[in-house]
């Protein structure tokens, strides 16, 4: 059994017959499996094989034993049949899971570049960067020029040191216009991780409707900063209905917030361990990728639980509330039918879905 994860072929010594790593690393082996699959249905738009397999992986991932053999896999929950037989495939033949995301990751890397992109110029032969850039027949978005453009520091991750210096220049941004606008770190930054690939943001104001406009404002306030952005907003007002029409097992569960998808350069004497850091060609600065993400203030909560991830720690939770509680959680509230049940902090949303309160260290699903 040969199994290829995302960036490496990972235990090449399957491949030498070590019957004692396959046995010890069964669960990663499965878990692969089981990731290429949900990645596979994916790209297929199987949206409930493609959660099947994602749920598997994640109950892999959150065991706190290890799985020696198949026997050990036999009671565990989320493990349906379309997993049950994966198993038994990989159990009695040789089979090679390889991803579409291993043959495009090098595309698909690049900011502004989905899979369905990264498919085509695949299959027009491309095969590195350089033929991508130099390619005349593509036409990018303005997206995918910013993403090549800042190809290497965004595909370096981000790390805490580096999160606290954007958080105090948005913060600073903010301020100036609000000296009361809340300006928190959501994502992975706020479940304790120490690297990221992003920095995200929730932005918000006191007084409920003091949120619009914001965005423009901070925005033009980080002139220096601001390499590339993507305001978002929506034309349609949002609606219970409209949440209600969307699946509440949504992949990207997608709001209606004004936000912006930004990459700002930041100064690396900004960041303390890197001072006095120039690279050869003397940049001292760094592009990183910047979510920022303006709720009003009666969706604070909502917003704060939905962007603090992971994302599979969110699709479980909406699961639970629809199909435990008959209710539907998104990014903007909480609805029982269609009574909306307010939150002023993350804790009122747990206690409303009658579940202990979860720190967000502890969503890391
Ligand atoms: P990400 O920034 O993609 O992920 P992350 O911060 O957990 O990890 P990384 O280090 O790779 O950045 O998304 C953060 C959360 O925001 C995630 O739970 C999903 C949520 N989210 C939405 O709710 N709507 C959106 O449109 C997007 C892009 C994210
Ligand atoms: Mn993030
Ligand atoms: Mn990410
Ligand atoms: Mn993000």
């Amino acid at each position: 059994v040969s199994v290829e994860s995302r960036h490496r072929l990972v235990y090449p010594t399957y491949k030498m017959g070590n019957i004692s790593v396959i046995v010890s690393s069964l669960c990663f082996i499965m878990q692969d499996a089981f990731d290429v699959l949900a990645e596979h249905f994916e790209f297929n738009e199987n949206k409930g094989h493609c959660l099947a397999f994602m749920r598997a992986s994640s109950v892999l991932k959150s065991l706190s034993y290890t799985i020696r053999n198949y026997r050990d896999l036999e009671g565990l929950a989320c493990l349906g049949p379309q997993t049950k037989a994966v198993i038994q495939v990989i159990r009695h033949c040789c089979v090679i899971f390889i991803s579409c995301s291993q043959l495009y990751f090098l595309f698909t890397s690049i900011f502004g570049v989905g899979l369905k992109t990264a498919e085509k110029w695949y299959r027009k032969g491309l095969r590195s960067l350089d033929e991508v850039k130099a390619d005349t027949s593509l036409r990018f978005t303005k997206m995918q020029k910013a993403g090549l453009l800042y190809y290497d520091d965004i595909i370096s991750s981000v790390s805490w040191e580096e999160a606290k210096a954007v958080g105090q220049i948005v913060k600073d941004a903010c301020r100036r216009f609000d000296p009361d606008a809340a300006v928190v770190i959501t994502g992975g930054f706020r479940r304790g991780k120490e690297f990221g690939h992003d920095v995200d943001f929730i932005i918000t104001t006191p007084e409920n409707g003091k949120e619009v406009g914001l965005l423009q404002k901070v925005l033009s306030e980080l002139t220096y900063q601001l390499l590339y952005h993507r305001p978002h907003s929506f034309s349609h007002p949002y609606s219970i209905a409209q949440v209600c029409s969307e699946s509440p097992t949504n992949l990207m569960s997608m709001d209606h917030f004004e936000k912006c998808f930004a990459i700002l350069k930041l100064k690396k004497e900004l960041v303390s361990s890197k001072q006095s850091e120039k690279d050869i060609n003397g940049k001292d600065w760094k592009a990183i990728r910047v979510d920022l993400v303006i709720p009003p203030m009666n969706c604070y909560a909502f917003a704060l639980l939905g962007w603090s991830g992971s994302r599979q720690f969110e699709r479980d939770l909406r699961r639970y509330a629809n199909v435990e509680k008959k209710m539907l959680l998104d990014n903007h509230g909480l609805y029982d039918k269609t009574t909306f049940l307010s939150a002023k902090t993350e804790e009122d949303i747990f206690a409303h879905l009658g579940l202990e309160y979860l720190d967000p260290s502890e969503r890391n699903a």
